[in-house]
């Protein structure tokens, strides 16, 4: 249809009065297919950052957009008394938030004193510079609730209160190193508001400000022992990790080599870097030069060993590549100008 107007156009009979007009009509009509061409490219390329409404004058920018959030909820304890049922499903603090109003059941009652874990799956978070976790909690009123986080989801840590619609928490108030991922999150209710149809903090969404995938790949995986040519073998795990780096379009890409003790020192020092040079180099290739990514390299030869290198087994899980995808760096840019 579009294609015969087209056609039409372009192949009218006109009178000489009226040629100049038409002349101009073509033009413009040119101008906005290269127009709509070049809006279509720009606006194809999918954008990872994302703004979320956090009351009706204020936004909340994440970095790494929907990955962010809380995925999966573990356990839920209701507290008591409990909310209505409606507002007991669990899940509905899962993924981007989605409040409406206080009659539509888009968020999830703790109950008096409830407490509810949630894990992210495809996401991790760290603390970052800037605040690094935003709760959603939402309803008439805000109740308190206290935040602890854990790497495996059995050893936690204290991260802080939300309160008095405070709902941004910076992991470096509770002094959370820099160096940890974390993947579970516990809210709990502190009782402010026990006697209402939502009893308990009202959460709508968990969202991980400062929100990080990390990859660690098996050394023996990529490279032989003491080379740093990557093997034939390692070019189908690298293809697979770009698949995770790709869930975002922009990213800081870190990629930190480690060795086992055996060898000398700085020998190792030397291996680990050449390693992540090597995984760089082929990463940058896969994902293809024009991606919005920035690597980052860093070599820790055998100065970092996840486990002790007493046997085979744990040299083996210390020989490694780690990949973490962390928020561009231009967002930690746009921090310090504020
Ligand atoms: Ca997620
Ligand atoms: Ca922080």
């Amino acid at each position: 249809m579009k294609r015969f107007f087209l056609y039409q156009f372009f192949n009218s009979e006109v009178s000489v009065s009226s040629l100049k007009t038409v002349q101009m009509l073509r033009l413009q009509l040119l101008l906005f297919l290269l127009i709509a061409i070049s809006a279509n490219t720009v606006f194809g390329q999918q954008e990872t950052g994302k703004l979320y409404k956090i009351d009706r004058y204020k936004s909340i920018y994440l970095p790494l957009g929907k990955i962010s959030f809380a995925d999966k909820v573990v356990a839920f304890n209701v507290g008591d008394p409990p909310p209505i049922q409606k507002y007991r499903d669990s899940t509905q603090c899962l993924h981007e938030p989605n409040y409406k109003n206080y009659q539509t059941p888009n968020f999830t009652s703790l109950g008096c004193g409830g407490s509810l874990v949630v894990e992210f799956t495809d996401n991790g978070f760290m603390n970052l510079p800037g605040d690094d976790l935003y709760i959603f909690e939402v309803g008439p009123s805000t109740e308190s609730a206290t935040i602890e986080i854990s790497q495996n989801g059995i050893d936690w840590i204290y991260a802080g209160t939300i309160a008095g619609g405070k709902s941004a928490l910076d992991l470096s108030k509770e002094g959370i190193d820099t160096e940890s991922v974390f993947y579970f999150l516990r809210i709990t209710d502190l009782k402010d508001l026990c006697r209402s149809k939502s009893a308990g903090a009202d959460i709508d969404a968990i969202g991980a400000i400062n929100s990080v995938i990390k990859l660690t790949i098996d050394a023996d995986v990529l490279f032989d022992v003491a080379k740093y040519e990557l093997k034939e073998s390692a070019i189908e795990k690298l293809i697979s990790v770009t698949a995770s780096i790709k869930k975002v379009a922009k990213a800081t890409i870190l990629i930190e080599g480690h060795t086992d003790s055996d060898g000398n020192d700085a020998l190792n020092m030397k291996l680990s870097k050449n390693r992540s040079t090597a995984v760089k180099d082929k990463l940058v290739e896969i994902l293809g030069e024009d991606s919005l990514y920035e690597f980052e390299i860093k070599a820790y030869g055998e100065t970092k060993p996840r486990v002790p290198n007493d046997t085979d087994a744990n040299k083996q899980q210390n020989r490694r590549v780690e990949i973490t995808v962390l928020p561009p760096k231009d967002y930690y840019e746009n921090l310090l100008k504020k």
